[in-house]
């Protein structure tokens, strides 16, 4: 991490306000701590960007188009205009503090993600309103499902493009089940000139706040005034002065309002009761007390009975105003989940969310405060390591920038420095807190790894470097592995590109000599057919010259199809007798079942068989028995060896390998070469842009997703241009899109091969797609590959 680079123009854009913004801030019900979470390029680093500059975080705005923005400022990212590492930053909005997090959208850096998710009580999830969800949508929705993210508002951005639709995206949110009730709280206006809806022009240039039943109309210097909406159908009948009488929204607008009402009534028999009492015909919703559907929308929200959509174009601040406001009104604060009563007086209790490294601030752990307040006197007890850590300061963090503060608040999120031993994921606690019977915070999970790549130190003294190098890497980004083997040195990551960076930090932040050799996938190994032999579930060993029996009684088969493993558990299941998820080996130590946990991961992480990880195993825990005065300690061994006894007996698997979905588009010239080549290299093509897109965990979307009926979903015409492209699908002119599944192994080039054979023209996305089994013809080409044929 590159603090303090600031350019002279990225300095000169700050202005003074934010200083002493949080340290000030003690009043928890005003905190919202949100990230900013979608696909890659929806628009989630320019929306920030909008945020600081609307809430006079920085007088002038940056692009990622040029390189500028406050968030993206390492320069891997202002170079590739991507998010690479999420950044937080606070910001006040009326009474409101916000700590917002922008992540990256790249499948490579879905560790920030997996983070992020976990210290966040609430997110804005991004669509590029011409494409609707796409496959990370899906990704970055299952994260936020992952770590129970409570509340969530959808955010349509890039109204202002060609082809963009309000309608279809929403009714994406249907198809690709990502929450049965998505509750329109805007209507785009894409023109105040209804011819402009004839022409189909692309545009966007005014909002419907339904609930506030008022309309906010933008100049094209990006300046806004509202109007209210009159409450009497004459007076709307004929535009209310801001709309032309004969523009085609007006007829919408009461529809609109009415079925937001019934919607919300659906979850509320207080609103029911109200709306039954109201006087016949549209009168009474239009007139409906706006702070008390206020009231109703706060609480079908925090009880995810809805999903709020609000629409825009970030990059041109429409909307960015509506989305602050309704991040306020609408989503959690951290009195609204589960928390100690005492708050700011409780014993201290704090998650390292991520760690970074900074060579003139040294290590940094971001953290988020559960309870308590702590400052730099209080001393901390690493509940996950068993270590003690003292802090030597504490830092706000406005991305590049920091500022020091005295403390931290409960509920907050900030940095300390000073920390020597702990990692992301960690629970920190104060020493004075005597109640060491509370577990850690719920941890982390990483993704696993699916390439890696042989580290060459450019001599024998760059050795040591190198491996201190990759370990301080791995400590800051856990997605990051390390290990040796057969004397090679080999780092793991999510993908080429997560690879690709790792290089470029190894060179430029830690300055080490070397070179990357051959990359080449991870393969794991799934659960052979045999059964286990008599003595497979018991482990003898001497203890003070006696021999101890321990047996642990497992029961092993392979995943089921529709099954997914747990991340936790890098792809496998691990239950509990009663069919619990079983402790993680990564919980606190100490516990009989976290020392099986560590055996049970020990013997998952090499097969007997071909030494490469277990994936796919489904392992349930049904008993241990330890004879009395054996020490605890000797179950991690046991359960190292009784399960491998499993595995060694079940007799060798399938191989697995990870594929990933794909998105390809091309012009139509290109279309039959690109989906030969794919084919040709073992993919699998799901469609030709017509059918459904691919999910993230690349299988095909489930058929039928949520029903309409019962939502309101726009007509399509209200986004003219998106409307007319619907209309024109199949001309010429258009790209065309390539969904497919493919083995990664076959796609670490693609972008050379795709630009050959496009002519350049081509542009692909990636998801990880999870591991799956391989063909008996490249199952022997994986044995010769890691020589075991
Ligand atoms: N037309 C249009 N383009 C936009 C809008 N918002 C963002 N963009 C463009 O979309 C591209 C991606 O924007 P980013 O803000 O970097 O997207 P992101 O979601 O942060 O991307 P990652 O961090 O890489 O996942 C840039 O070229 C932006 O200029 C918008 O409202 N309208
Ligand atoms: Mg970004």
């Amino acid at each position: 991490m590159l603090l303090w680079r600031t350019g002279r123009r990225f300095t000169a854009k700050w202005q003074g306000c934010r200083r002493g913004l949080a340290s000030a801030h003690h009043n928890p019900a005003e905190i919202r701590n949100i990230a900013l979470v979608a696909h890659i390029d929806s628009g989630k680093t320019t929306l920030t960007e909008s945020i600081l500059l609307r809430s006079s975080y920085l007088s002038i705005s940056g692009s990622v188009d040029t390189g500028s923005t406050t968030t993206d400022f390492l320069p891997a990212e202002r170079e590739r205009g991507i998010t690479i590492q999420a950044a937080s930053i606070p910001v006040r909005w009326k009474d409101w503090l916000f700590n917002l997090i922008d992540t990256p959208g790249h499948a490579d850096f879905g560790m920030e993600v997996e983070s992020a998710s976990r210290v966040v009580d609430g997110a804005v999830v991004l669509l590029d309103s011409v494409e609707g969800v796409e496959a990370q949508t899906k990704g970055v929705w299952t994260q936020l499902d992952r770590y129970n993210v409570p509340t969530r508002i959808m955010f349509l951005n890039k109204l202002d493009r060609a082809g963009a639709s309000f309608g279809a995206s929403l009714a994406s949110l249907l198809t690709h089940r990502l929450h049965p009730h998505p509750l329109a709280l805007v209507l785009p206006i894409a023109s105040f000139d209804p011819q402009d809806y004839k022409r189909a022009e692309p545009g966007i240039q005014g909002l419907v706040d339904l609930v506030n039943w008022e309309v906010w109309r933008w100049d094209a210097d990006g300046h806004y005034a509202r109007h209210p909406l009159p409450t009497s159908a004459q007076d709307l009948a004929v535009g209310a002065g801001i709309l032309h009488p004969l523009h085609p929204i007006l007829p919408h607008l009461v529809p609109a309002r009415t079925q937001l009402l019934d919607r919300l009534a659906m979850s509320s028999d207080e609103l029911m009761d109200a709306l039954l009492d109201l006087p016949a015909g549209p009168q009474g919703y239009v007139a409906f007390n706006n702070a008390l559907l206020l009231r109703h929308l706060r609480q079908a929200t925090l009880r995810n009975q809805v999903l709020p959509v609000l629409c825009g174009a970030a990059m041109k601040n429409i909307g960015t105003d509506l989305v602050m406001n309704y991040v306020g009104a609408l989503l959690a604060s951290p009195l609204d989940l589960e928390h100690d009563p005492e708050q700011d007086k409780a014993p201290v209790r704090l998650l390292a969310w991520k760690v970074a490294w900074d060579k003139r601030l040294g290590w940094m752990t971001f953290v988020r405060v559960y309870s308590g307040k702590v400052n730099r006197k209080t001393t901390l007890i690493n509940r996950t390591c068993g270590q003690k850590e003292r802090i030597s300061k504490l830092l706000l963090l406005y991305a590049s920038q920091t500022e020091e503060v005295e403390e931290l608040p409960f509920g907050t999120v900030g940095v300390l420095l000073g920390l020597k031993h702990t990692r992301t994921g960690d629970t920190l606690e104060s020493s004075l807190a005597h109640n060491t019977s509370r577990t850690a915070l719920r941890e982390i999970a990483t993704p696993p790894a699916v390439v890696a790549v042989s580290v060459i130190p450019n001599s024998h003294a760059d050795l040591q470097p190198v491996q201190d190098a990759l370990q301080a890497l791995s400590r800051t980004d856990p997605s990051v592995r390390v290990d040796t083997q057969e004397g090679q040195v080999l780092a793991h990551g999510l993908g080429a590109l997560h690879l690709e960076i790792v290089e470029g930090r190894l060179r430029d932040e830690w300055k080490v000599g070397f070179k990357f050799g051959a990359r080449r996938v991870s393969y794991r190994e799934g659960l052979g057919p045999g059964a286990p032999s008599a003595d497979a579930p018991t482990w003898k060993m001497e203890v003070a010259g006696t021999t101890a029996t321990v047996s642990i009684t497992l029961v092993l088969r392979p995943l089921h199809a529709d099954e997914r493993g747990d991340p936790a558990w890098d792809g496998n299941i691990v239950l509990d007798a009663k069919g619990q998820p079983y402790d993680t080996p990564n919980s606190i130590a100490g516990t009989p079942s976290v020392l099986v946990a560590q055996g049970l991961a020990s013997a998952l992480s090499a097969s007997p068989h071909t030494a490469l990880a277990m994936s796919h195993v489904h392992i349930q825990v049904l008993k241990i028995d330890l004879p009395s005065g054996t020490p605890t300690s000797i179950l991690t061994g046991a359960a190292a060896v009784i399960l491998r006894n499993h595995i060694r007996d079940a007799g060798m698997g399938p191989l697995l390998e990870p594929f990933v979905a794909l998105k390809v588009s091309v012009n139509e010239d290109s279309l039959g070469r690109a989906v030969k080549d794919l084919t040709e290299h073992g993919a699998e093509v799901i469609d030709l842009g017509t059918g459904p897109a691919v999910g993230a965990d690349g299988t095909e979307e489930e058929v039928g997703g949520y029903p309409q009926e019962g939502n309101y979903v726009p007509p399509l015409w209200l986004s003219p241009s998106g409307y007319y492209r619907e209309a024109a699908t199949g001309s010429p002119r258009l790209k065309r899109a390539i969904n497919a599944v493919a083995p990664l192994s076959q796609m670490l080039d693609y972008s050379n091969r795709l630009r050959a054979l496009s002519g350049g023209h081509g542009v692909f996305e990636m998801a990880n797609a999870g591991f799956r089994e391989v063909s008996s013809a490249r199952r022997l080409e994986i044995l010769k590959e890691i020589g075991r044929v």
